[in-house]
């Protein structure tokens, strides 16, 4: 038997939660075509007969241009000391660039085993593949590489058999019908911001927090209310949220509501508010508290 934590790190939108996703076979976190979706570390397990594989999926790297940012930045680079392999996602960009460079470095220092993971490849030509495959080689601190495409499938059995031949010897970590460490909360209001995100533009999406207020079981009716606050930064963003005539948040509630009702097992009822929390995202402890920073 073999277990160990897993880090997943790399820049934003590579694809790191849709490879999780794929990987324990349930939508654990969130994703997006906007970078910075993920803004929490989050546990994701994988069970296999012959082994439990805890993987971290964290936010992604970038330069931070307001506390939020930097939160997710720390928050992506917290606790990489305690894991046994790190996996570093990278997109068939065809070359390191330079601001990966440090980067690169810290995490060449851990104990850790690393392994590459160039994701993507189902829409990129095999040259390009072969030139990144190349260039993060002549870095010589990775001990595996693997191309994959999180979206297809496509190599991730290999990566999985890559990563859990480099894992430790042990026990099992968690329940094994466990698929993430975070509250049934959390994981809700994720899957509503996630819809603001596939329904908002421009800076919307990073104006907003999503936080379950409340959720009542209706066991003789099989049924879950579920009371939900949608914070947006400034007054005129919520007009925006909500839509002419609400139909915005309909369509945000509807499609949430399909979702949530796959994750809980039953029916669900949603109420969704939006309500302002002035310039959140721009004051740490606000961060701390609408982020989700303080749920683990
Ligand atoms: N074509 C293609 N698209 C992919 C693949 N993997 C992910 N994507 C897309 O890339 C976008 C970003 O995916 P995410 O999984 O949210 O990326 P992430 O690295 O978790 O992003 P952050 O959480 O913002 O750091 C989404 O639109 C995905 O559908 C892939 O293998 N091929
Ligand atoms: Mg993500």
């Amino acid at each position: 038997m073999k277990s160990g934590f897993v880090h997943l790190l790399g820049k934003s939108n590579v694809g790191k939660s849709t490879f999780i996703n794929r990987v324990v076979g349930d939508k654990v976190s969130i994703t997006s075509d906007k970078p910075q979706t993920t803004r929490n570390r989050i546990k994701c397990i994988y069970n296999r007969e012959d082994a439990q594989v805890v993987f971290l999926d964290t936010p992604g790297i970038h330069r931070p241009e307001n506390p939020l940012g930097s939160h997710l930045v720390d928050e992506a680079k917290k606790g990489i000391k305690g894991s046994d392999i790190i996996l570093y996602m990278v997109e068939p960009w065809e070359e390191v660039s330079e601001d990966e460079e440090p980067f690169l470095k810290k995490i060449s220092s851990q104990d850790a085993d690393l392994i590459l993971l160039v994701n993507k490849v189902d829409i990129h030509p095999p040259e390009e593949i072969a030139r990144t495959l190349e260039a993060y080689e002549k870095e010589g601190i990775f001990d595996e590489y693997v191309p994959i495409s999180a979206l297809t499938g496509d190599g991730i059995d290999i990566a999985l058999d890559e990563v859990i031949d480099y894992l430790p010897e042990g026990k099992k970590l968690f329940p094994e019908d466990a698929t993430t460490d975070k509250p049934l909360g959390f994981l809700m209001a994720e899957m509503v911001r996630e819809k603001v995100y596939e329904l908002t533009y421009e800076e919307l999406p990073y104006s907003v927090a999503t936080r379950t207020r409340d959720q009542e079981w209706r066991d003789d009716e099989d049924l879950v209310e579920v009371y939900m606050d949608i914070y947006v930064v400034r007054e005129s963003q919520k007009g925006i949220i909500i839509g002419q005539g609400g139909k915005k948040i309909k369509e945000i509630g509807k499609r949430a509501r399909e979702d949530l009702e796959r994750l809980v097992g039953s029916k669900v009822y949603l109420d969704l508010k939006v309500k302002v929390a002035k310039n959140w995202n721009r004051n740490s402890d606000s961060v701390e508290t609408l982020a989700g920073f303080d749920s683990d």
